[in-house]
C-alpha cells in the first residue's frame, strides 16, 4: 500500500444512524511531487515514500522577492504536481454518501480514489465536489490522488482552453485551498450544484416595515422516494429566529428545488461599513423526526443601485465607493493562505478606510468574501476572462467558451448569498487587441463577453454585470476601443495616467478629461475607475518626483512617485459623483513573472503595502488620511531617512485645513493642507538627525506625527544624478535624484518593457560610471539653482552626446552664478564621437547659499548626466 502516511482524521461521532452532514478536513499527511508521473501513481501499489510531506492548503510555487535577486526559494515552475493521501475513513451508516470537497485546485484537477478516476475540474478558483461513494471504503484506509496542472496556457494544451489564458499575475499550481471529506445522507441538500451551497437566498422586497425573502433550496435524493420536511429559518445576528417556513417534501429520486417565502419584520439593514448587519438563513431537511442535512448561509438585507449621473446608493443613501483591488498571493505563501492571512488582509484594507474591494481577477476564497460581508465592503467580483478569448486568434474555441461559462456559473452560485458582492465582472481588459503572447489573427473578445453577460443575467438577474476596459488604445496596448461599452450594465476603466501614458506630469488633467469624456459618451452607463496606480518601492526614493524620467516597467520606482500619483488622482475621482467607484491598483504588491521592476523581481509593485504585508507605503498613508472621517495626520517620506541634499521638501498628509512643521527646536511654519496634502519646500536639514514634528491646525482636534531625517554633510559634496527620478549610491557617494532644475527634459538611454526586455537597441556610454548615464537631461537651455553653503567649490559636469547625427556646429555654453565657465563646447567633438563621456570641472565661489548653473546650447541640445559639487 505504498509508503504514504495514513492520515488520522478526526472521525465524526459513531454513525449508527444517518446524521447531518459531516465535514472532515483533510489537511495533513499528503505526499507531493512535482513532475509528470506514470499511470501507476494513481493506484494503491505506488511507493510515494520518497515524496515530500506536505499539508494542504499547498502550492509548489514561490514567486517574487525584494532586493534585485531572485531568492533561492523561488519556484516559478508551471506544469503538473501530484498529491497522494491515505485517509483512515470514518465508518458510516448504510446509505451515507461520501463526497470530496475541494475549495480550489489550480488550475486543472484530476482526482482518483482507490485507483479509480472520479473526476476532472477545470478552473483554478472555484469549489468543486465529486461523489466518491461508489469507490469509497468507510472504516478503511482510502487513497486519494490529485493531479494538479498549472501548465502555461498554449493553444494546443488543456490549460489553453481554461481561463485565464493570460494576465499580469502568476497562476500558481496546487491544492491551495482546503479539502474536506463530506458525508451526507442519500437524501440531502444538493452538494453537486456547481459547488454551490444548494440554498439560495434573495430579498424580493425590503421596506422599513418588512423584508420579503425568497429561499430556493435544491435537494438531491440518491435513495428511494421519501416523505420529508424542509424547514427554512431566518435568524438575526443574535441567533434568534425571526422568520420560519416549514414545508412537506415528497422527494423522489433525483434532484428537486423547493421555494419558500419568508417575511422579516422591521429588517435591520446590512449597511456597508457603517453597520454590516448579518442575518443567517438555515435550511434543514428532516425525515422521521431526525435531521438529515442542514446548511446555513449569510443574509444581508440591503438595497443598492447604480446611477449613471449620481453614483452608487446603498439603502437609498449615496455612498462614494473608494477602495482597492486585491490579488490573493502573499510573499512566501503564494496562494496557499491561512485564514489568519485572509483576516490580516481585510484588517489592512479596513485600516486604509476603503469601503469597496475589487476581487482581481478571479473568484476569491469563500473565507475572504465572508470577511468582506462582515466588514461591510462592497465587492466587485470577477471572472478570470482576462485580456484575450484566445491564444491563437479569433473568438475562442468551443471548449474555452464552455469553460468560461462553467467558471461563471460556479462563481455566481457559490457566492450568490454574499451580501457584499454587488457586481459580477465578466471580463478584464479583453478589449486589448492583442493579449500577451497571442499568435495568429487578432482575437475578438466581444462575442464571449456578450455570452458571459447573458449567463450572468440568467444566474442572477438582480446584480448588475460589469467589465474593466483597457488603456484607451494609448502606448503599448492597442485596443478595440469602445466596442465593448454597453455590453455589460457597468463599466470600469483601467487607466494609468502618470504611469504608462505619455506626459506623466499631466495625470490630473488627463484623468479628468477622460472621465468627463466617457461619461459624456455613455450618459446612461454608470462608470468607475477599476484600476489606477504606479509602482512604488520602499527602498527607492526621490527628492523631486517632477524632475526625473518615469520608467514605468524599469527602475527606479521611488515610493514618493507612487504617492504623488495617487495624490493627483484621487481628488479628480472624488470630485465626480458620476464615478460610482474607484479601486486603487493594488492593495498589495503581487506575484507576476512578467515583471522585473522597482526593487523587486517577479512582483508587480503597485501595492499600497508590500507583498509580505510588512511595509505600508506612503500612498497607503495618503489614502488612510484622505478617506478618514476622523482627524488624521501622517508624514510622507519616512522610509527615506538618509537624505541626499541639505534641504528637503517636507510633506505630510492631514485632513485639517493647515498644519505646522517644527524641525528640531525651530518652527518652520504653517502650510495649507490642500486635498489632504501639506507641503513645506526648501526646508534646511542640518547634518545628522533632524527631528520633525507636524501638528494639525484648524481641525477638530490637534494631532501630531513625528519623523527623523538625516541630513548629509555638504562638505562631503553634493551630487545630482541628472534626469533620474531616484537617488543612486555609487562609489561611496550619494547622488540625489534630479531636482533644483527648470527647463529641459529628463530622458532615458535604454527603455525596457515587461520582463526587462529592451524596447530599443541597447546603448552604452563609454565611461567609468555607466549607471550615471542611464538617465540624463537634454534641452536647448535649462538651469539649476543648487543649495550649496557659501565658500569655494569645484563643480564637475558629466556630459555626452546621445545622438550620432548631432551637428558638429552644436555648441554649449555654461555659466556659474552668471560667469561663463564653459564656452562653445561641442561635446561630440570633444569626446571623439557619440555616447562617450565628456567631463568638465571648474572652480566656483558661492555666496548667498545658491549655486546657479545655466546651460545653453545652440545648433543642438545639451545633454547632462550628472553634476558634482565638491570641496
Ligand atoms: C492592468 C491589468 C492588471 C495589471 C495592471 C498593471 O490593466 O488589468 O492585471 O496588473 O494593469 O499593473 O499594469
Amino acid at each position: 500500500m505504498g509508503g504514504g502516511v495514513v492520515a488520522a482524521v478526526a472521525a465524526p461521532a459513531a454513525q449508527a444512524e444517518a446524521a447531518p452532514r459531516q465535514a472532515v478536513e483533510l489537511a495533513d499527511g499528503w505526499r507531493f511531487r512535482f513532475g509528470d508521473e506514470s499511470g501507476a501513481v494513481t493506484g494503491p501499489g505506488f511507493d510515494d515514500s520518497g515524496w515530500d510531506q506536505v499539508s494542504v492548503p499547498h502550492t509548489w510555487n514561490r514567486i517574487g522577492g525584494y532586493g534585485l535577486e531572485r531568492g533561492p526559494e523561488t519556484n516559478n515552475k508551471q506544469g503538473i504536481g501530484w498529491y497522494r493521501l491515505m485517509v483512515d475513513a470514518p465508518a458510516a451508516a448504510a446509505g451515507m454518501r461520501q463526497y470530496l470537497d475541494f475549495a480550489a485546485v489550480a488550475k486543472i484537477a484530476d482526482v482518483w480514489v482507490n485507483g479509480q478516476h472520479v473526476g476532472t475540474h477545470k478552473g483554478g478558483f472555484a469549489r468543486f465536489r465529486f461523489d466518491v461513494t461508489d469507490v469509497w471504503k468507510p472504516g478503511q484506509p482510502n487513497l486519494i490522488v490529485v493531479k494538479a496542472d498549472n501548465s502555461k496556457p498554449e493553444p494546443d494544451n488543456a490549460s489553453g482552453q481554461v481561463l485565464p489564458l493570460s494576465g499580469d499575475f502568476f497562476v500558481e499550481g496546487g491544492i491551495y485551498r482546503p479539502v474536506h471529506l463530506l458525508q451526507l445522507p442519500a437524501a440531502s441538500i444538493d452538494p453537486l450544484d456547481y459547488g454551490g451551497p444548494g440554498v439560495y437566498v434573495r430579498a424580493a422586497e425590503i421596506t422599513d416595515a418588512q423584508a420579503v425573502v425568497d429561499v430556493r433550496t435544491r435537494l438531491r435524493n440518491q435513495g428511494a422516494a421519501r416523505d420529508l420536511k424542509l424547514t427554512t429559518q431566518i435568524a438575526d445576528a443574535s441567533g434568534k429566529v425571526v422568520a420560519q417556513a416549514v414545508q412537506p417534501v415528497h422527494l423522489a429520486p433525483g434532484a428537486a428545488e423547493m421555494a419558500a417565502r419568508l417575511t422579516v419584520p422591521h429588517p435591520h439593514r446590512w449597511n456597508g461599513r457603517a453597520d454590516p448587519y448579518l442575518y443567517s438563513v438555515t435550511a434543514t431537511l428532516s425525515g422521521d423526526g431526525k435531521v438529515l442535512d442542514q446548511v446555513t448561509q449569510p443574509l444581508g438585507l440591503r438595497t443598492f443601485r447604480f446611477d449613471a449621473d449620481a453614483g452608487f446608493f446603498l439603502n437609498g443613501r449615496h455612498v462614494k465607493l473608494h477602495g482597492v483591488s486585491r490579488h490573493q498571493d502573499w510573499l512566501g505563501s503564494g496562494w496557499a493562505l491561512t485564514d489568519a492571512q485572509h483576516e490580516r488582509d481585510m484588517e489592512l484594507i479596513e485600516e486604509l478606510g476603503a469601503n469597496t474591494v475589487r476581487q482581481a481577477h478571479y473568484q476569491h476564497a469563500d473565507k475572504w468574501t465572508e470577511l468582506a460581508d462582515k466588514a461591510g465592503m462592497v465587492v466587485w467580483a470577477e471572472l478570470p476572462y482576462v485580456t484575450t478569448p484566445s491564444l491563437s486568434g479569433g473568438k475562442g474555441s468551443d471548449s474555452l467558451w464552455a469553460n468560461a461559462d462553467q467558471q461563471l456559473r460556479e462563481q455566481i452560485r457559490q457566492n450568490y448569498n454574499h451580501p457584499s458582492i454587488m457586481m459580477w465582472s465578466v471580463g478584464n481588459e479583453v478589449n486589448a487587441a492583442r493579449g500577451f503572447g497571442v499568435k495568429g489573427k487578432l482575437p475578438q473578445s466581444l462575442p464571449l463577453l456578450q455570452h458571459l453577460n447573458a449567463t450572468a443575467k440568467q444566474e442572477d438577474p438582480d446584480r448588475p454585470t460589469a467589465f474593466a476596459d483597457c488603456c484607451e488604445g494609448v502606448g503599448m496596448m492597442k485596443t478595440s476601443g469602445e466596442k465593448l461599452a454597453g455590453t455589460t450594465d457597468l463599466i470600469g476603466y483601467n487607466r494609468y495616467y502618470g504611469w504608462y501614458y505619455p506626459k506623466p506630469l499631466e495625470v490630473r488633467a488627463q484623468l479628468g478629461v477622460m472621465l468627463d469624456k466617457m461619461h459624456g459618451a455613455h450618459p446612461d452607463i454608470p462608470i468607475s475607475i477599476t484600476e489606477y496606480g504606479a509602482g512604488g518601492a520602499v527602498t527607492q526614493h526621490s527628492d523631486d518626483v517632477k524632475s526625473g524620467f518615469v520608467n514605468f516597467v524599469g527602475r527606479p520606482h521611488p515610493e514618493e512617485y507612487e504617492a504623488w500619483l495617487h495624490e493627483q488622482s484621487w481628488p479628480v475621482i472624488n470630485a465626480r459623483d458620476f464615478v460610482f467607484a474607484s479601486w486603487v491598483w493594488n492593495m498589495f504588491d503581487f506575484a507576476s513573472d512578467l515583471r522585473d521592476e522597482g526593487d523587486s523581481v517577479d512582483l508587480n509593485d503597485k501595492g499600497l503595502v508590500t507583498a509580505d504585508r510588512k511595509v505600508k507605503k506612503d500612498a497607503f498613508w495618503y489614502y488612510k488620511v484622505a478617506w478618514s472621517d476622523a482627524p488624521a495626520v501622517h508624514f510622507a517620506g519616512k522610509h527615506y531617512v538618509d537624505r541626499s541634499y541639505p534641504v528637503m521638501t517636507v510633506k505630510a498628509y492631514a485632513n485639517s485645513p493647515k498644519a505646522r512643521l517644527t524641525m528640531g527646536s525651530k518652527v518652520v511654519g504653517e502650510a495649507d493642507c490642500t486635498d489632504d496634502v501639506c507641503e513645506w519646500r526648501d526646508v534646511p536639514l542640518a547634518p545628522g538627525p533632524n527631528k520633525a514634528v507636524v501638528t494639525t491646525v484648524g481641525g477638530k482636534e490637534s494631532l501630531t506625527d513625528t519623523a527623523t531625517w538625516n541630513g548629509p554633510d555638504p562638505q562631503k559634496g553634493i551630487r545630482i544624478d541628472v534626469g533620474s527620478l531616484g537617488t543612486r549610491d555609487l562609489d561611496g557617494h550619494r547622488y540625489g535624484s534630479d531636482t533644483f532644475v527648470t527647463g529641459g527634459t529628463p530622458t532615458v538611454l535604454n527603455l525596457v518593457g515587461f520582463g526587462g526586455r529592451s524596447l530599443r537597441p541597447h546603448r552604452d556610454v563609454e565611461t567609468a560610471n555607466p549607471q550615471l548615464f542611464e538617465y540624463w537631461r537634454e534641452g536647448e537651455s535649462f538651469s539649476y539653482g543648487i543649495p550649496v553653503p557659501d565658500g569655494n567649490w569645484t563643480v564637475t559636469l558629466h556630459m555626452f552626446e546621445p545622438d550620432p547625427k548631432a551637428s558638429d556646429q552644436q555648441a554649449l555654453t555654461v555659466t556659474a552664478n552668471g560667469t561663463p565657465v564653459i564656452e562653445g563646447l561641442n561635446v561630440q567633438k570633444a569626446a571623439g564621437g557619440p555616447l562617450k563621456e565628456v567631463v568638465r570641472s571648474f572652480p566656483v565661489t558661492v555666496s548667498g547659499g545658491v549655486l546657479k548653473l545655466d546651460f545653453a546650447s545652440v545648433g543642438g541640445k545639451a545633454s547632462l548626466a550628472a553634476i558634482e559639487v565638491t570641496k
